[in-house]
C-alpha cells in the first residue's frame, strides 16, 4: 500500500487537528442514536492524532472502555471530486469504522496498520461529515491479546495480556488524497547488487488501474537522472550505485508515472540476507546495537509525535546505537520513512503480543489454559495473517527493514503453537518481495529444547532477565545462567540477537552497594550481560529492554509505568544510558565479530 504524498497529479490534505469527540455512557448507544449522522452534541475537544486516554484529566478517559466517536467536517472542492478522492486512516487503535455523511464507507479491525476507502460517490462539494467511531476492545481475537473482565466493583474493563498501556484513539493522522482516475495502485521494487562491478539492477513492478502508459525513472540525491524504463514491470541498471547502509543512508527517488498519474517512491539499494552466524548487509556482518521501543510519549501516548521521533533517533545515533525493534507493533509510516533518511536499521514486528496465556507475561494474569488450544485459546490466526500481509505490504519497499517479526514471546512449544507459527513463516516468506530474514522473539519460559520455531527462524532473537527477573540482585548467578543458556543456542549456527534485556530503574535512586532499582544496579546488569555476550561469535546484536521508560496497566510491579528505560519518559539518560554510549561507541557497525 503506497504512503499518500502530494505530486502533480494528486492533492493530499492531512485533517490533523481538534475534532469533536464523545464517549457513550452505554455500550452500544452511539450506534443505536446514530451519532454519525449528525453533529455530535455534547461532545468535548480531542486532537488527531492522539491517543484520548491521557489528553483530559480524568481516571473515566484514561480506563476508558468501550467505543468513543470523533468527528469533524470536511470541506471538498469540485476539483478534488473530479478526480478520484480517498479517506486514508494511518491507525486507528484497534477497531474503526467510518461514516461519511452517514454512509459507513470502511471499518477495520487492528490499530496499528493503514486502511482506506474510496470516497468519491459518498462526498459531496461543500461540507461533509466524517465520523469515525473507535473501539478499545481486547480479547481472544485481537492483536495484541486481551481478556473481557469485570471489576469487584462492577466495572468492566480491558485486561491487557502485554505490558504496555492499552492507548486507543486516532493514533496516526487521517488523510484525503486525490489521484486521477486511472492510477497507481502499487509499486514494488526489489534491488540486486553486482559488489565487484559496484552496481544494481533494480526490478520493479507497478500495480496499475485503468488505461495508460507506464514509465519509471530514477533519480539521485541531487536530483539527477540515473535511468529508466518503459512499462509497469522491468529491470533498472544503475552503475556507480550509492547504497544504503546503516547511520549511512542514501535514497534514490523512483518517480512512476502512468497515464496522468504520477509518485515518487524514496528508495534506498541494499541487500539483506543470513550467512552461518552472521547478519550480512550489503554482504557485511552488522551487529545490531540499539532497543526495543515503544510509541509512548506524554500526553500523547501512542499518538504519533514527530518531535520525539526525530529526538529518539538523535538519541540513538549519540549513543552509537543503530537499530531498533519496533515492539511491540508496527510502528507509523513516518517512524519507518524517518529512519529509512537517517540509515536506522529496524526489525519489523507485527502487533502479535500476549499469545501466551500459560505465562501472561508471569504476573499479569497467567491464565493455565492452552494458547493454542481449540477451547479456550486465541482465535487469533486469520487476523494475524491479515497483520503479516499488510505490514509486508506497507513496509515492503523500505531499506530500514532487515527483519519480520512474526510475534513477540509467544507460547511457542508443542504442536498446537507448530501448527500456528510455521504457516506464519511460509506466509511472510512468500509475501516478501526482498525475501527478508524472519523470526519470532523467543521468550525466557521457553526453552531451546521446547521452541518450535528455532528451525524456521533465520536469527535466534531472545529476550533474556537473568539478573532481574530470574536471579534479580544476584548478578553472580545470573552471569553463570546466562552463559549456561546461551551455550545451547550457540549450537543452532545462527545469527543470536538478544531483543530484550533489561532492569527496572528508577531515576535518581542510587547506592554505594547496588541494589535492584538503583541506577548503579542497571549499569552493572548490562556489564555482566555484555561481558557475556562478548565471549559468543555468535551474538551478533543487542538492543536493551527499553529505550525510555513507558506507561503500563497498573500493578504491584509497575512504578508509574515500565522503569526499564535507559532513558526516562522525557527522554533523560540514567547512568546506564552513557555506559552503553562507552560501549556502543567503540563498536563498529561492520565486521565486530567477523
Ligand atoms: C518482556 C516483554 C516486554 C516487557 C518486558 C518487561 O519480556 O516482551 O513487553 O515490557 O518483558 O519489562 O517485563
Amino acid at each position: 500500500m503506497l504512503y499518500p504524498v502530494m505530486t502533480e497529479s494528486r492533492m493530499l490534505f492531512d485533517l490533523s487537528g481538534i475534532w469533536t469527540f464523545k464517549t457513550e455512557k452505554e455500550e452500544g448507544e452511539g450506534k443505536h442514536a446514530q451519532w454519525y449522522a449528525a453533529p455530535l452534541e455534547g461532545g468535548c475537544t480531542m486532537p488527531v492524532p492522539a491517543s484520548y486516554n491521557d489528553i483530559k484529566t480524568s481516571e473515566e478517559l484514561r480506563d476508558y472502555r468501550g467505543t468513543v466517536y470523533y468527528q469533524r467536517k470536511v470541506s471538498v472542492s469540485a476539483p478534488m471530486l473530479a478526480q478520484r478522492l480517498v479517506l486514508r486512516c494511518a491507525a486507528v487503535t484497534h477497531h474503526a469504522e467510518v461514516y461519511l455523511n452517514g454512509v459507513l464507507v470502511a471499518s477495520h479491525k487492528g490499530g496499528f496498520l493503514p486502511f482506506e476507502a474510496d470516497i468519491t460517490e459518498v462526498a459531496h462539494p461543500g461540507d461533509n461529515l466524517l465520523t469515525i467511531a473507535v473501539s478499545n476492545i481486547i480479547d481472544h481475537t485481537t492483536l495484541p491479546v486481551g481478556e473481557q473482565k469485570v471489576t469487584p466493583a462492577g466495572r468492566k474493563y480491558n485486561a491487557t495480556n502485554f505490558d504496555f498501556f492499552n492507548y486507543a484513539g486516532i493514533t496516526r493522522p487521517v488523510k484525503l488524497y486525490t489521484t486521477p482516475r486511472n492510477y497507481i495502485r502499487d509499486l514494488t521494487v526489489t534491488s540486486a547488487v553486482d559488489f565487484d562491478k559496484n552496481s544494481a539492477d533494480l526490478h520493479y513492478s507497478v500495480d496499475t488501474v485503468g488505461d495508460g502508459n507506464c514509465r519509471v525513472e530514477v533519480f539521485d540525491e541531487s536530483g539527477k537522472l540515473v535511468t529508466g524504463a518503459d512499462g509497469s514491470e522491468g529491470v533498472l541498471h544503475i552503475d556507480d550505485v550509492h547504497l544504503w547502509q546503516p547511520l549511512h543512508a542514501y535514497l534514490y527517488d523512483i518517480r512512476v508515472t502512468f497515464g496522468e498519474d504520477c509518485y515518487t517512491l524514496p528508495y534506498g539499494v541494499r541487500t539483506v540476507r543470513v550467512d552461518g552466524c552472521h547478519f550480512l548487509i550489503n554482504e557485511r556482518p552488522f551487529y545490531f546495537k540499539g532497543y526495543g521501543k515503544h510509541e509512548d510519549t506524554y500526553p500523547n501516548g501512542r499518538g504519533l509525535n514527530e518531535a520525539m521521533n526525530v529526538k529518539d533517533l538523535a538519541l540513538l545515533k549519540w549513543q552509537g546505537a543503530n537499530s531498533f525493534r519496533t515492539s511491540h507493533y508496527p510502528y507509523s509510516e513516518e517512524m519507518m520513512r524517518l529512519c529509512d533518511r537517517e540509515g536506522i536499521v529496524v526489525i519489523d514486528e507485527v502487533p502479535a503480543v500476549g499469545l501466551n496465556f500459560r505465562m501472561g507475561g508471569g504476573f499479569f494474569g497467567a491464565s493455565h489454559a492452552s494458547t493454542f488450544g481449540p477451547e479456550y485459546g486465541v482465535q487469533t490466526f486469520s487476523h494475524h495473517q491479515d497483520v503479516i500481509r499488510d505490514l509486508i505490504a506497507r513496509d515492503k519497499n523500505l531499506a530500514c527493514v532487515v527483519m519480520w517479526s512474526i510475534a513477540n514471546e509467544p507460547d511457542s512449544a508443542g504442536k498446537e503453537a507448530a501448527d500456528y507459527f510455521l504457516p506464519l513463516f511460509e506466509l511472510a516468506k512468500k509475501l516478501d518481495p526482498q525475501k527478508r530474514p524472519c523470526t519470532l522473539i523467543n521468550v525466557q519460559m521457553i526453552s531451546f529444547d521446547q521452541e518450535v520455531t528455532k528451525e524456521v527462524c533465520d536469527v535466534i532473537c531472545l529476550n533474556r532477565y537473568f539478573g532481574w527477573y530470574e536471579c534479580g540482585g544476584d548478578l553472580a548467578s545470573a552471569e553463570k545462567q546466562l552463559r549456561a543458556e546461551l551455550e545451547k543456542w550457540a549450537s543452532l549456527g545462527k545469527p543470536i540477537v538478544f531483543t530484550e534485556f533489561g532492569a527496572d530503574t528508577v531515576a535518581g535512586f542510587h547506592d554505594a552497594t547496588p541494589v535492584m532499582f538503583t541506577e548503579e544496579y542497571q549499569v552493572n546488569y548490562y556489564e555482566m550481560n555484555t561481558r557475556v555476550f562478548d565471549e559468543f561469535p555468535q551474538v551478533q546484536g543487542e538492543q536493551a529492554w527499553n529505550f525510555a521508560d513507558f506507561a503500563t496497566s497498573q500493578g504491584v510491579v509497575r512504578v508509574q509505568g515500565n522503569k526499564k528505560g535507559l532513558f526516562t519518559r522525557d527522554r533523560k539518560p540514567k547512568m546506564a544510558a552513557h555506559y552503553l554510549r562507552a560501549r556502543w561507541l567503540k563498536i563498529p557497525e561492520f565486521d565486530y565479530k567477523k
